[in-house]
């Protein structure tokens, strides 16, 4: 007999509300708080898109590994023997245990708990006791998880068949990166935060600069001119943007001096791979997010010449942004624990030969963005609470929440893609 199964019905309304979305007005409760959206999220976005999952730093060595959990799968990306990074499903082959269970380690072998299957670090089954003859380990290796590493950052695509844009952008990013050699960077310091509050509430904060205000830490630094043009800029930020006219002015000679790219990037809901890559001045000294614009590390990052030379930012959907500095970079991986909860990673990435203590020391290194991420985790749960509250109701966008809309007009055309499918 042959079981028919049937085509999941929309039980939830999953794709009227996808259709009725209003542009120009933030989402309905339910994208924020359901299950099912949550679920939705997890297959229509994160298990078909490249999403990053980590730094080559944190794998400096063959058997290096980091664990990434996305919803109900689990990726262990490893550096092999030959030094490549490569990705796989964290399931047995024999009856499907669970490999590894910590974030971060090292390993020879990957030898599963359960009855010791061991596979080497490129995935192949190397070894299972008690087989008969026939047993052929080549057809039990780890299931691989396409994995690509973008000048030393690293993306995965579960799915079986990637979006085939990411090659075009990394080539394109890639250019920008190379400088900075992150490939050979070492992690100065890592902070994971649970956030409370839905992932695209957590990318919404960080696609404004709306709300900066709230981020003094981060304000002796940064030019919170993040989505305005001329027009935009209220009187009280006009000296705000005379500052950043002529340090734009500067950067801009010394991009051209070094034969660095000026121009930005900006597809963020153009393409499956959607991006946006901008360098702009840092306030005060120019040098670093520091609370004067000073260096923060004295080591510069790969062939940088000059300790001045801004913030090379890249936003990409639907989980990451990346600020490039002359003597440090830092990235931001965001993934969804459930419909209210998120999980950030923040890496900070210094010259290999870099010193703690001498170099660099890592409270000050860190002190913008740990504060920054601490104010913006505030402002998610906040708005959790009040996107939960049967009085919320979508509200529209400002002037300078472009990048916010972009987002999610990127969001609701891969869902609208996904469940038309
Ligand atoms: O990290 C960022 O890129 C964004 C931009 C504006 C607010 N936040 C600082
Ligand atoms: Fe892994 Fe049996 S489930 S060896």
């Amino acid at each position: 007999m042959t079981v028919q199964l049937e085509r999941p019905t929309d039980a939830h309304g999953l794709i009227d509300l996808v259709n009725a979305r209003v542009p120009g007005y933030s989402l309905e409760a339910p994208f924020y708080t359901s299950q099912e959206f949550f679920d939705l999220d997890v297959d229509a976005i994160f298990a078909r898109h490249w999403i990053f999952a980590a730094t080559e730093a944190e794998l400096p060595e063959p058997g290096d590994y980091v664990t990434v959990e996305v919803g109900r799968y689990s990726v262990i990306v490893v550096r092999d023997d030959d030094e490549d990074v490569r990705a796989f499903h964290n399931v047995c082959r024999h009856r499907g245990s669970r490999l590894l269970d910590e974030p971060q380690g090292s390993v020879g072998n990957l030898v599963c708990p359960y009855h010791h299957w061991t596979y080497g670090v490129d995935g192949r089954l190397m070894h299972a006791d008690n087989q008969p003859a026939t047993f052929d380990r080549s057809c039990f290796s780890l299931k691989p998880v396409h994995v690509r590493s973008v000048g030393g950052l690293v993306f995965l695509c579960l799915a079986d068949d990637p979006p085939a844009d990411f090659d075009e952008v990394a080539a394109r990013v890639e250019h920008f990166l190379t400088p900075y050699g992150l490939r050979q960077a070492k992690v100065a310091h890592q902070v994971d935060l649970v956030e409370s509050g839905n992932w695209k509430l957590v990318m919404e904060n960080n696609r404004e600069c709306y709300h900066c205000d709230g981020h003094p830490e981060l304000l002796s630094a940064y030019f919170p001119l993040f989505g305005y043009t001329a027009e935009d800029v209220p009187p009280r930020l006009r000296p705000v943007f005379e500052r950043f006219t002529k340090a734009a002015a500067d950067l801009q000679t010394a991009c051209v001096r070094r034969g660095f790219p000026v121009e930005g990037l900006r597809e963020l809901d153009t393409r499956a791979t959607g991006f946006q890559l901008s360098h702009a001045p840092l306030d005060g000294a120019g040098k670093s997010f520091n609370t004067d614009g000073e260096s923060l590390c004295s080591r510069l990052m790969g062939s940088m010449t000059t300790d001045r030379f801004g913030d090379l930012s890249i936003h990409m959907q639907p989980n990451s942004w990346f600020h490039l500095l002359a003597d440090h970079t830092v990235v931001f991986s965001v993934l969804p624990l459930g419909p209210s909860t998120t999980f950030l990673r923040t890496t900070w990435l210094v010259h290999p030969d870099a010193v703690e203590g001498v170099d660099y020391d890592v409270a000050t290194l860190t002190k913008v963005w740990q504060a920054t991420n601490e104010q913006d985790g505030t402002l998610v749960a906040r708005t959790q609470k009040g996107v939960t509250d049967p009085g919320y109701q979508p509200g529209p966008y400002s002037t300078v929440e472009g990048d916010v809309e972009a987002f999610v007009n990127w969001y609701i055309s891969r869902l609208a893609a996904h469940l038309s499918r």
